[in-house]
């Protein structure tokens, strides 16, 4: 309960920040996206991780206005990247289930984008598997409203959840990001290398690009080079940085 009234005075107290993991385009290794990370710098505990506040977010209904605050934030700094007139990239931004069951949400966000003055073209959401249990129409809707304003959709965690391959038919996905989970074992594990060769397989058929999340060892990087991954993220290439470090990044790279 101290927790969760913490967690309600967060956002007016400005203990919020984002951090940003970089996306990096393979072979080359050129960074062209990141993943916007929320953290939590409690006055007291420190920091505290998403993977403890955003359940708790999600239980007391705070998700629906720290998702907001996460979505300003997130356009603040690219409008800020691109004043410095450096070079465009995709800002991924994790959606809960619950914000996408809010009704109108595809209004909501265009509204943002609206007040921020920032295109949607260079922002991209994640949506886990498990907010599309059940796609209903209203679903189909959302997805083909939030594709029209220009974003790119991606399905975070794609195999550990509920979906099925039908989701893919149905929604107008950009991404898919093969899990950590699945990567982790890579190249060793059978079971692991079946699966992330089948899902970039089934993607390049699909016309879908691909993610592979957590590479952290040479061996997972050249296990998914070889089968043409073209985008990868994880702790061999960068964990995740302040945007000050991103800035220093996108510079030398300019
Ligand atoms: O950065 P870290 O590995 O600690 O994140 C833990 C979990 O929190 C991940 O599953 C990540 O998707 C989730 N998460 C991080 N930032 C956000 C956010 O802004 N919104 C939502 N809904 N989840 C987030
Ligand atoms: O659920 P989601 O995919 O949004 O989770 C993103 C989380 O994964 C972030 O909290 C980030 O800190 C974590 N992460 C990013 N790269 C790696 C990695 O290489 N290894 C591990 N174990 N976690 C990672
Ligand atoms: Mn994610
Ligand atoms: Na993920």
């Amino acid at each position: 309960l101290m927790l969760e009234n913490a967690l309600r005075h967060a956002l007016e107290r400005e203990e919020l920040e984002l951090d940003y993991q970089p996306q990096w385009a393979m072979p080359g290794q050129r960074l062209i996206g990141v993943e916007a990370l929320v953290r939590w710098n409690h006055p007291e505990r420190g920091r505290i991780s998403p993977a403890e506040f955003i359940p708790l977010a999600e239980e007391t209904g705070l998700i629906q206005s720290i998702g907001d605050w996460v979505l300003h934030e997130a356009c603040r700094q690219q409008a800020a990247w691109q004043a410095a007139g450096l070079p465009p990239l995709t800002i991924a931004v994790n959606i809960s289930a619950l914000q996408f069951r809010r009704a109108d949400f595809a209004g909501h966000v265009r509204q943002v984008f609206a007040d921020s003055g920032v295109s949607p073209s260079h922002f991209e959401l994640e949506i886990t598997e498990s907010a599309l249990m059940q796609p209903s129409v209203e679903t189909e809707a959302q997805f083909a409203s939030l594709r029209k304003l220009g974003l790119g959709l991606a399905l975070d965690d794609f195999g550990t959840g509920y979906s099925s391959l039908s989701y893919l038919k149905r929604l107008p996905l950009t991404r898919l990001k093969i899990d950590r989970s699945f990567v982790r074992d890579l190249p060793g594990d059978p079971e692991d290398a079946a699966i992330a060769t089948a899902t970039l397989s089934i993607a390049r058929d699909l016309g879908l690009e691909v993610v592979a999340e957590g590479v952290e060892t040479e061996a997972q990087r050249d296990f998914l080079l070889e089968r043409q991954c073209a985008v990868m993220q994880g702790y061999l290439f960068s964990r995740p940085l302040p945007a000050t470090a991103i800035t220093e990044l996108l510079a030398s790279q300019a």
